[in-house]
Parts: structure tokens; C-alpha cells; sequence
């Protein structure tokens, strides 16, 4: 019979428990270090509702007979499943009754008392031992007591952290609470001094026994207190899942579980001199430099390293790391294995870039380096993106790096590529890209199998005490919305450190899923060298100074334990520092600082002959023959063997026809941008809300099927047998992370196309930092190139001010190129030279062929640059907005603007009045002249690539139309859309000969108005205003 069913039935049948007795169980009982137990009495208890409830659930259960449920059906269930395995396993009183059970006792029949009770020998059913059941008062005080040992058990794995002592100072809370739970007091369960001694089965649910089932009260609280109370706080009882809980028992519980070898511990102490020692080396000879050193936490570095070599035991090859201000110096010397002389020459002030750019400060650079683990003696490389001075956000950049590493590698399961985020506590508490980026980590197209988050929680944020920093009560609360296990633990207890650190690499390989340390630790100077910490935290800083290094407690102890020698210390402290002396020395020689030493995602052997010079040609044609063109637009009218919606089919015919006609709309262009790249072996993502479907309904990349659930067809990847793979993936509902995301995606191949898409292009500032701090200005902080593609749709519906401007006044204002220089426009490579010197691209397409030629240009540039592309919604369907495969076959290329084509160009001479405008307004504008007849009078050139400017084009356009006055048209507020960047290059491309007019909208605060009829009536004056006066 199944050993579930036969457990069942017992339970039905069980009617009594016994007392288990004390005598002889004494014997195996480890012994720890001797510890004062904490005071577990009645001091200790505090009316937590939880608890009392907890406590009384508990009693009720035991009383309520025949325990068919709660946690005493578990225990009797355990103790059964003990004696199937084995009977000796269980007392000699469970042993009788269990095999009365199994020979067919009725329920209320099959206990026999013990010896100690009852007297009688357990045995065969007799009238006595029935008579024995009856004694029901003691069995109920028997059962209680072995469900309050085990509520006790499981209070100390819920609870036990809480009282750890986590703080090297002795001073805070690292829940920021002093109390006790009452879970962990003996009152609460009505045990006592008189328990103490007595023997209790262990629950299956605790491995604190070892070897032993049953063990004294006071030995089960000793190793509890032990394995959950002492340096290392294990919170994990809130994780869903037996098998993960019962995994970290593993890891902890056991008792020595946790001890180290001793060459661990003698690696462990080389690696914290290292750490200490480079500090105390940057304090010696830059008294006065901001470094963010690591003092006060030097364990991070062997902590850190003890992942990394116990990832690639298991077969990681590589790290993506990002990392704070705090001791990154350390990290990329001692972790990343930067050379010193190059770290040591960022301190002086006299070097010379060797780049263009702004460059960033040395503790924001990043880092890419391949090294040999001298553990596993295996390869390994280590990169530490660069980030900027905001908090956290770096973190989903790193999971998109370490997605794209993943997917090339084909390392479906992170077995190979893992990440590893660093946090302050007063950062990881307080910025919401944490929580963001937590709930990407388990959806299918942005999982990284799990990252190793590390907080060097020196409690405190800058001078900001936690108790203001944040309201949840660990820094690390944020890691349960995904069940993340955290493993407090106090950063002066090296060994503890190190355990926690083999068990989080090890859960991560074995779960692929997250995991947190929380290093609790302090900072022994101000927030850098330069503060005066004392204003703030007195008292601290008082302990502080009076608080041994890490390595200085260390030394000791391995010293007291015979690891280490007196003599031996020394001669490795000196020969670190000498290593350090030597590496100053280099230093001083190096008087150029190449930012491109530092890129954290070097593309080698792109875009550069052997002599490093790029070649500015244009890499491939962006048009596409015929036959592509044909093919791409089949399959993707197609539906394969999906039954489809109703209303798709339309689609898909609408789609089909058109293609029939040599004709693309929207989707169709775009489609064939993707496709080809596809074809030509460039994998293409797209990611972000809804995508897949398109927030327009338009798009409609995934087909699904309309009877079976999950059935879905993706014509985009059927289109050739060698194609590249097309990952269109929605995204959580986040800008923030995603976008970060996707950067950090598109940082690993050039040769790939990365977008994502804004629902609305309002809601990319949710992501502002991104877009300010990494898209905007990353290549000139960190020489770091991306060909990113930001979609955003835009322009004024009458949907409201929050779905009508993508705020393209703010990309611009970004923009770096000069309004008022005109460049060299009859150079050579004038258009690539602009693209290149440029920060990123800006475009706003009105033509589905300018659509795929943009998109393909991303990759045929010979370098990389982020396109901002404001997208149209109504032009998605504008019976206007098609082009013909004509615009889109080989030679045909980007049009930068699309000038005037129709009879005011034959005359222009005679043309009165030259528009240029951007966008979808286009369709508007060009309606509107047409239903007033003043087709010759009105010229309308459409602006597409707005920066770089193109001064060439317009600059003829000007010239082409000497007698007519110029307008710069928009139906956004004056105050923003484009008139700001484009009024002064217009006048620039004019040799400041022109006035520029312009037309459009006042003034605002709000982007758009909120009636329908406030924006018709905005937009009919926009109407009447372009054509005022002719
Ligand atoms: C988004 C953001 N806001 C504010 C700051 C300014 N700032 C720099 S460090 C710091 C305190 C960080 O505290 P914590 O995260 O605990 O790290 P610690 O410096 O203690 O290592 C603050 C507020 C910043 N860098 N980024
Ligand atoms: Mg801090």
C-alpha cells in the first residue's frame, strides 16, 4: 500500500500519543561551544497576537482527538513515517503502538503505556494496555508537550534570526527591533525547567539531531539557539517551497554543518589581508581622496570570492556583476584583478585622457577581465558594469547583460553566466528599481536563473540612520516578494560569512533562483574619507573607534587555533604591501588614463581595422529585393495551423493583399526591418508592455490559437530555416528596470537588434534615469556603445495630456550636436561623421519604408548609437502612411528629411511659404492645404531624422525656396515638442538669413488637453495658423 495512504489511515485510527522519556538518550548529544542560553522565560514574552493565537491553535489542536489534523496529524505522521523506515527509530511506546496499528487495533485501542507510565511491557494488545488508553489526561499532557517542542522547533527556524547577533557593534537590531518574538520564549509553548531534561522526538521537519532522533529539551534549544541565533540569521520560512526550506535546513542545521576547513579558513584570512591592506594602502598614501573605502566590511572581498569559486566549481564561466560606490576599488582589484598600477594612477590628478568625452570618476567605471580561478583552475571572466552615481540602477542593466550572455551561449539554465548584484542597505530599502528588478528574475524572456545579491549593510545611509531610511524591518524585505532566502550574518564573524556565502552560490546553482547576504556590518569612516561622521552618529563612531578590524579578530583567533603565525603575518602583510609599493611605482609612468581600458562589454574586433581606426562606410544597404521583401511579407500574413481570431484573419488578409500590391503599412514595414535582419543571422528582441500583441493592436507578432491554451505561432521565426531567433517578449508592467533591462541586452552582441517599445511614450520617464544617466551619456562617461531603439509612440489624438507626447523636448535638450554651427556638409562622410560624433539618433518617421530603413541602419552603421524613434498611433492605419516596396529595394536608403514633392516644388520660386514639421501633423497639415487649394503656394518638408540635424538637407531646401517664409510646424505646445532644438538649427542652416515662424500650440504646463473638444478646437487654430495670411 502507498506509504502516504497507510499513514493516513493510521491517523484515522490514532486515538493516543504517549510520553517519551529521558533515560539513555543522553549520549550523542554534541557539544558546542559553551554559550549562556538566552533567558527563554517569561521576560521574554511580549502579547504578540500572533503568537498567543499561534500557541493556542497549537493546544487545540492536541486536544481535539483523534488528531486528524493541524500540525499534530504532522507529528504523529513524521513519527510513522520514522518507524516505517525504522522501527528502532521511534520509542519503544510508538514501536508497540505503531504495530498494533498495523495489526488491526481499533481506533482507540493500539497504545500501549511505557514502562515509565504504565508499567506494562509493550507487546500484543491486551485488556490492561486498553484500559491504558483510557488514562487520557496524561496522554493529552504528553502530546502537548511534544507539539509545543515541535512549535518550539519550528519557532526557531520562523523566528530565530530576530535574535541573532548580527551586529559586529553590539549596538542595532538588523530588524530594528529589540523585542523578542514570543515564538522563540518557552512560555508560550508551557514548557519549562521541568521539561528541560526530558527526551523529545525530533520532527522530520529539523535536522538539529544529526545521527539522533530524540534529544534532551535543553540540548534541542542549545542547537537551535546555535544554528539560528547566533551570527548567521536564516530567513527562509516564508519560502513556499519543502524542498528549498528543507535544503537550507540542510545547510545549517546539521550539527558542524557550518564549520570550515582548514584550508578554507587559512584562504579565507589571505584573502581578508588582501582586502585590509589595500584599504589601509589607499588611506596611506591618498589621505585625501574620496574612495568609499570598504573598512568596517573587508569580508566582502573573501566573501565575494568564495561565490565566484564555488559558481565555477559547478561550471560558471561568467560573472556580471554591479556593484555602489562602496569599496569597488577593492573589488576590482582584489575580486576582478585589475591591475593595481592602473587603479593606483586614477588618483592622479595630472593624467590626460586619452579619450573623448567626459569620462567618470574611478569608483563608477566598469571592468571586463578573464582570469584563471586559482581554486578550480578554470577560466573565468569577471565583469563589473560601470554605473552611474544613482542608487540601484544598475541593477536590471546587469540582469539584461547577463540574459544576453545567456542566450548566445545558449545557457538556457544560467549554468553558465551568472549575475551578481552589490547593495547598500540604505539603497536596496529605498530605491524601487530593487523591486523591479526582483520581479523580473522569474519571468521566462528576463530570467538570469537566479542572481546572488549582496548588501553591505553598514546601517546607515550616508548620514541617515535606518530607522529613517526605511520602514520595513530588515533592509532586505524587498527579496520575500520573490522568496528570495536571506542569510543575515554578522560581517566580524569570517567563517559564518564564508558558510553563508558556499550556500547562496550553491542555492543558486541547484534552484537557479535568487538569494541575498546581508553582510551586517559597519563603516569605520564617514560616508568617505572626507566626512565627519561624529556630527551624525556620535556614539556609534565612538564604538567604532574603539571596534578591532575584521582582520585584526581574525588573525587572532587562527592564531589561538594554530592556523597562523606571528612571523608568518607579518612577512604576508609586508609582501602585499610591497606588491602595492611596486604597482605605485608603475603607476606613476602611466600619464594618459584610456577610459577604453575600462569598458565593461568590449566588442572585440568590431568596427576597427587591426590599427583600432573605423572605417566610416556604410556596412550593408539598408534595402531589401524583392523576393525578401515578397517572402517576409507571406509568412507574415500567415497563420500556420493556429485558429485565429476572426478578427485577425481580416488582419492577416489586409496584410496579405497588400503585400499583393507591393505595398507595407506600419506593421508591415517594421516586419520587414526585423525579418531581414533575421534572414541576414542578427537576432532581434523586442520587449516591453504588450508588445506582442502591440498596445494598438496593430503589431500581433504572436498568434494564438483561439481552442487550445498556450498554442501560439510566431511567423517572424518561420521565416527561414537559418534565421536568426526574433524574442518578442511583454514585459512586467515597469519602465524603469525593463529599459535598463534591454540596455543592458543590447551591450553584448553589435551584431543584434534590441527595442523596446514605451506603451505610450509618456511613460519613458518613468525610466528617466536610465535614459539620462546610461542611454544619453553612456559612451561619453564609459566609451560604451549600444545601438538601442527606444519606441515611443507620440502625437496628439485628443487622448488626454498623458497619451499624447513621448516628450521629445527632453531627448533633444540631450542631443549634443551645436545649433549654431554649421558643419562641414560637403565633407565626404558628413552623414556618418554627424551619426558618429553624435550622443544618439533621433527620428520621427511618417513612412513605414523610412520605418525599416532606420531600423536596419542601426546595424549597418559602422559603430553603434541608441535611436530614439517617436512611433505614430493613428498613422498605423493612415491609408496615407504606406509605401510601396519601390522605397525599400536595394539603393533606396533612409530619407533624413522627405522634402516637398508635389507642385510647389516644380515652382518654387513662386512657393509663398515653406513648412517643416515632424510627425504624423504631416497628414493633417497636408490635408488641410489641399482642401484650401494651396498646393502651389505651400511647400511641406517632413523632418525625419531630427539629430543629428541634417543642415545639408534642410540648408537646400532653404536655398530651393528663396522667396518663401519659413515655418516650423508642430502640434505640440511651443514650450516643447521640437521648436526649441529645430528653431535655432533652421536659422543656423539658413547662415542666420531666415526668420523662423512658428506654428503650433501655446504655451502649456500639461502636454496635451484633457476634452476632446479642447484639442479639436487646439487643433483646428494649428490649422488655420499654418495657413494664416495666404
Ligand atoms: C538614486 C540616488 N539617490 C541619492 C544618492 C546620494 N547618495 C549617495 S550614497 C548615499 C547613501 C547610500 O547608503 P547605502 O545604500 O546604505 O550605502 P553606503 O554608502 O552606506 O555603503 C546616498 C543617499 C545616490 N547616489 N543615488
Ligand atoms: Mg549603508
Amino acid at each position: 500500500m502507498h506509504r502516504s495512504r497507510i499513514a493516513l489511515q493510521t491517523l484515522q485510527r490514532i486515538a493516543v500519543s504517549r510520553r517519551t522519556h529521558s533515560s539513555g538518550l543522553n549520549r550523542n548529544i554534541v557539544k558546542y561551544p559553551e554559550r549562556t542560553l538566552r533567558n527563554l522565560g517569561s521576560t521574554r514574552y511580549y502579547a504578540s497576537t500572533s503568537n498567543v493565537s499561534q500557541q493556542q491553535a497549537t493546544a487545540a489542536a492536541a486536544k481535539a482527538e483523534p488528531f486528524l489534523n493541524g500540525s499534530n496529524s504532522a507529528y504523529v505522521e513524521d513519527m510513522y513515517e520514522s518507524w516505517l523506515e525504522d522501527p528502532n527509530s521511534v520509542h519503544k511506546s510508538w514501536d508497540a503502538y505503531f504495530r498494533n496499528v498495523n495489526m488491526g487495533a481499533a481506533p482507540g485501542q493500539a497504545y500501549q503505556a511505557p514502562p515509565s507510565l504504565g508499567g506494562g511491557v509493550p507487546g500484543a494488545m491486551t485488556a490492561q494496555t486498553s484500559e491504558a488508553v483510557l488514562d487520557t489526561s496524561k496522554i493529552h499532557e504528553v502530546v502537548d508537550e511534544h507539539l509545543s517542542v515541535q512549535a518550539l522547533i519550528r519557532g526557531y527556524q520562523i523566528r530565530g534570526h530576530r535574535v541573532a547577533q548580527l551586529d559586529p557593534l553590539g549596538i542595532l537590531e538588523a530588524d530594528l527591533d529589540s523585542s523578542s518574538p514570543a515564538e522563540l520564549s518557552l512560555d508560550s509553548y508551557n514548557l519549562g525547567e521541568a521539561e528541560m531534561d526530558k527526551v523529545y522526538q525530533l520532527p522530520k521537519t529539523t535536522l538539529i539531531g544529526g545521527e539522533d532522533k530524540a534529544l534532551p529539551l535543553r540540548e534541542i534549544i542549545r542547537r537551535l539557539e546555535h544554528t539560528y541565533c547566533r551570527n548567521i540569521g536564516v530567513e527562509y520560512m516564508f519560502i513556499h517551497n519543502y524542498e528549498q526550506c528543507h535544503w537550507i535546513r540542510q545547510q545549517f542545521e546539521p550539527p558542524g554543518v557550518t564549520e570550515l576547513k582548514d584550508a578554507e579558513k587559512q584562504l579565507a584570512w589571505e584573502r581578508l589581508l588582501r582586502s585590509t591592506k589595500f584599504e589601509d594602502f589607499l588611506a596611506k598614501k591618498w589621505t585625501s581622496e574620496k574612495r568609499f573605502g570598504l573598512e568596517g566590511c573587508e569580508i566582502l572581498i573573501p566573501g565575494l570570492k568564495t561565490i565566484i569559486d564555488t559558481a565555477s566549481t559547478h561550471g560558471v564561466e561568467s560573472f556580471v556583476m554591479g556593484m555602489p560606490h562602496r569599496g569597488r576599488l577593492n573589488v576590482l582589484a582584489n575580486v576582478i584583478r585589475k591591475d593595481l598600477d592602473q587603479i593606483f594612477c586614477q588618483f592622479d590628478s595630472n593624467l590626460r585622457a586619452g579619450d573623448e568625452g567626459s569620462g567618470d570618476v574611478k569608483y563608477h567605471l566598469g571592468m571586463s577581465h578573464e582570469r584563471i580561478n586559482h581554486v578550480t583552475n578554470k577560466l573565468v571572466n569577471l565583469s563589473l558594469c560601470a554605473n552611474p552615481s544613482h542608487l540601484e540602477a544598475v541593477d536590471p542593466v546587469v540582469q539584461g547583460k547577463t540574459k544576453a550572455e545567456q542566450f548566445y551561449l545558449g545557457d538556457t539554465d544560467g549554468s553558465k553566466v551568472m549575475s551578481i548584484l552589490l547593495h547598500g542597505d540604505a539603497a536596496f530599502s529605498g530605491q524601487g528599481v530593487v523591486y523591479e528588478t526582483f520581479h523580473l528574475s522569474d519571468l521566462p524572456e528576463y530570467t538570469t536563473n537566479g542572481t546572488i545579491h549582496i548588501v553591505v549593510n553598514n546601517q546607515i545611509g550616508f548620514t541617515t540612520d535606518p530607522r529613517h531610511s526605511r520602514s520595513s524591518p530588515y533592509c532586505t524585505d524587498v527579496a520575500m516578494v520573490v522568496r528570495a532566502p536571506i542569510f543575515h550574518v554578522n560581517a566580524d564573524d569570517v567563517e559564518a560569512v564564508i558558510h553563508v556565502c558556499k550556500v547562496a552560490a550553491e542555492w543558486r546553482m541547484k534552484f537557479g533562483k535568487d538569494v541575498v547576504i546581508d553582510l551586517v556590518c559597519y563603516r569605520r569612516n564617514g560616508h568617505n574619507e572626507m566626512d565627519e561622521p561624529m556630527f551624525t552618529q556620535p556614539l556609534m563612531y565612538q564604538k567604532i573607534r574603539k571596534h578591532p578590524n575584521v582582520f585584526k579578530l581574525y588573525t587572532e583567533k587562527l592564531t589561538q587555533e594554530g592556523h597562523v603565525k606571528g612571523d608568518d603575518v607579518e612577512k604576508k602583510v609586508k609582501e602585499y604591501d610591497q606588491i602595492c609599493e611596486a604597482a605605485l611605482e608603475t603607476s606613476k609612468s602611466i600619464n594618459e588614463l584610456n577610459f577604453r581600458h575600462w569598458l565593461d562589454s568590449p566588442w572585440k574586433g568590431f568596427f576597427q581595422d587591426r590599427y583600432g581606426k573605423v572605417e566610416l562606410k556604410m556596412l550593408k544597404d539598408t534595402g531589401l529585393d524583392e523576393d525578401t521583401l515578397r517572402h517576409i511579407g507571406e509568412v507574415f500574413s500567415q497563420n500556420n495551423d493556429i485558429q485565429i481570431h476572426g478578427g485577425l484573419r481580416r488582419v492577416l488578409k489586409g496584410r496579405s493583399e497588400m503585400v499583393k500590391s507591393r505595398t507595407v503599412d506600419w506593421a508591415l514595414g517594421e516586419a520587414m526591418a526585423f525579418g531581414s535582419l533575421l534572414k541576414e543571422g542578427l537576432h532581434v528582441r523586442l520587449s516591453g508592455q504588450d508588445v506582442e500583441r502591440g498596445t494598438f493592436s496593430h503589431r500581433h507578432h504572436v498568434l494564438h490559437d483561439q481552442k487550445t491554451d498556450k498554442k501560439v505561432y510566431v511567423p517572424l521565426n518561420d521565416l527561414y530555416p537559418d534565421q536568426a531567433q526574433y524574442n518578442v517578449c511583454n514585459s512586467s508592467l515597469s519602465e524603469y528596470a525593463v529599459l535598463g533591462f534591454e540596455l543592458g541586452y543590447s551591450m553584448v552582441n553589435p551584431d543584434s537588434l534590441v527595442c523596446w517599445e514605451a506603451q505610450f511614450g509618456d511613460f519613458n520617464n518613468t525610466a528617466q534615469c536610465i535614459i539620462d544617466q546610461f542611454i544619453s551619456s553612456g559612451q561619453a562617461k564609459w566609451i560604451r556603445m549600444s545601438g538601442l531603439v527606444l519606441l515611443l509612440p507620440h502625437g496628439y489624438e485628443g487622448m488626454g495630456p498623458e497619451h499624447s507626447s513621448a516628450r521629445p523636448e527632453r531627448f533633444l535638450q540631450m542631443q549634443n550636436d551645436d545649433p549654431d554651427f554649421f558643419p562641414d556638409v560637403n565633407s565626404s562622410d558628413f552623414v556618418l561623421k554627424q551619426l558618429q560624433d553624435s550622443n544618439w539618433i533621433i527620428a520621427n518617421c511618417t513612412t513605414p519604408a523610412n520605418l525599416m530603413h532606420i531600423l536596419r541602419r542601426q546595424v549597418a552603421l559602422p559603430f553603434r548609437k541608441p535611436l530614439i524613434l517617436f512611433t505614430p498611433k493613428s498613422l498605423l492605419r493612415h491609408p496615407l502612411a504606406r509605401s510601396s516596396f519601390d522605397e525599400m529595394l536595394p539603393g533606396t536608403e533612409f530619407q533624413r528629411i522627405i522634402p516637398e514633392s508635389g507642385p510647389a516644388s516644380e515652382n518654387p520660386e513662386e512657393c509663398r511659404r515653406l513648412i517643416f514639421c515632424t510627425g504624423k501633423v504631416y497628414y493633417d497639415i497636408l490635408k488641410e492645404r489641399s482642401d484650401r487649394d494651396l498646393v502651389k503656394d505651400v511647400a511641406i518638408t517632413r523632418v525625419e531624422q531630427i539629430a543629428p540635424f541634417p543642415f545639408d538637407l534642410v540648408s537646400a531646401e532653404l536655398n530651393k525656396y528663396p522667396n518663401a517664409d519659413v515655418h516650423w510646424l508642430q502640434e505640440e505646445h511651443k514650450n516643447m515638442g521640437f521648436y526649441d532644438f529645430c528653431k535655432p538649427r533652421l536659422r543656423t542652416s539658413s547662415q542666420w538669413s531666415r526668420r523662423i515662424h512658428y506654428t503650433g500650440r501655446a504655451p502649456e504646463a500639461a502636454p496635451a488637453a484633457g476634452s476632446k473638444s479642447k484639442h479639436q478646437k487646439q487643433q483646428q487654430k494649428l490649422l488655420d495658423d499654418a495657413f494664416r495670411k495666404l
